[in-house]
């Protein structure tokens, strides 16, 4: 039952609904009208909750001038073939991609709506085209801890922008246990060689939990040389910050990987690696490549500098001497202890005790503890 306050409230909201509509009627042309009165209702579902499987108004069919919907197009895709054999290849170029992306951050969403959104994705977020054999097979790697409600929201627009790209894709989160200082590039390295070991991938993507890509084009495939896809973010006015930057998201083929002996797993704490990365590939004899401006465009969910996520001091000097340490120091030598591994509807969950400065420490977990992993 309503109460009389909250019938009110529903009354002028309609009513102020409809006197907006009716003077923007009466002075611009229909398209412009159009977009208006959906801007006015996403505006209002975004002050009471997202409209997933609702209102419907983030539905298909919805499309404004920043972009359009993230779900755009996937009814397209049509159900699971029974038969998996003697599928035809998909389209070099996926007939279901757009363009710009409209991203959002309402309030209210939940996983369990993202699930429904995602009928065709399975269990530890894997997903293949129902109707043709994908070209590329690419992993998304995602350092995480704490970051619960940022997850959520990546989840919601990456898993639709990579199915439109009718990629063979599987999502990790690589969670970091335990509240010693974090540290981003030994969790892509723990990422890598989990990820291999399930699946032969030939494409992967290491993706902070924070960067929402904002144009379908922006394909997650791998190139020639690594690649560094988040060139345009929001945050830098939708510019590189500077010319060797390569950090955010960035995407390479397990052959580079190693080639550049993959990330540094010194780098404790916030800043240096993603440029230690960058160093890297050159070092390793590659160049970097990078999409279009106007395609590698992100969104960054806005936050504060987290907890045991301090600025590291020792970036500069460790960054001076990339060129000696690269290759003591990287894939080769990394070493973890596998906490748990759940297979997640939406992605598979790796947590990891990757240690501190001097070294691994035991785990405090009470759940199943394996052999520390080590790579000579
Ligand atoms: C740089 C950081 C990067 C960070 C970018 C963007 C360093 C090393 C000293 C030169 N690099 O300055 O890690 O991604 O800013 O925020 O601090």
């Amino acid at each position: 039952m309503l109460t009389l306050q909250s019938k009110w409230r529903y009354l002028v909201m309609i009513l102020g609904v409809q006197l907006v509509v009716m003077a923007l009627l009466s002075r611009e042309g229909y398209h412009k009208r159009v977009t208006y009165f959906f801007q006015i209702l996403r505006k209002l579902e975004a002050s009471t909750g997202p409209g997933i499987g609702g209102s419907g108004l983030s539905g298909p069919s919805l499309h404004n001038q920043t972009g359009r919907d993230v779900y755009a197009n996937l009814s397209l895709l049509g159900k699971a073939q029974t038969t998996e054999d003697n599928l035809p290849y998909c389209p070099k170029k996926s007939p279901l991609v757009g363009g710009p992306i409209h991203v959002t951050f309402p309030s209210g969403l939940t996983l369990a709506q993202v699930e429904r959104k995602n009928p065709l994705v399975v269990r530890g977020g894997r997903y293949r085209p129902p109707n043709c054999e994908a070209r590329h097979r690419t992993a998304i790697i995602i350092p995480h801890r704490n970051r619960e409600h940022h997850l959520k929201f990546l989840l919601y627009y990456l898993h639709p922008f990579l199915q439109r790209q009718q990629l063979n894709y599987g999502i990790y989160i690589i969670h970091q246990e335990g509240n010693y200082t974090f540290n981003r590039a030994k969790l892509m390295n723990v990422g890598f060689r989990e990820a291999m070991r399930e699946e032969e991938w030939d494409c992967l993507f290491f993706h902070d939990v924070d960067l929402i890509p904002e144009d379908d084009r922006n394909t997650y495939i791998c190139d020639a040389h690594p690649k560094h896809a988040a060139i345009a973010m929001d945050k830098f006015r939708y510019k590189l910050p500077y010319k060797s930057y390569f950090g955010g998201v960035s995407a390479l083929t397990p052959q580079q990987y190693l080639k550049m002996n993959g990330f540094p797993n010194n780098y404790w704490g916030w800043g240096g690696e993603d440029d230690d990365i960058g160093v890297r590939v050159s070092l390793g004899g590659m160049l970097i490549s990078r999409p279009a401006l106007n395609v590698g465009r992100y969104k960054m969910i806005k936050h504060k500098l987290d907890q045991g996520n301090e600025i590291n001091p020792r970036r500069f000097n460790m960054l001076a001497k990339t060129r000696h340490t690269w290759k003591q120091d990287g894939m080769n030598t990394v070493e973890y202890e596998i906490v748990r591994r759940e297979h997640l509807p939406l992605y598979t969950n790796i947590t990891v005790n990757i240690g501190t400065e001097k070294g691994l420490t035991p785990h405090t977990g009470k759940s199943q503890s394996q052999t520390p992993v080590t790579e000579h």
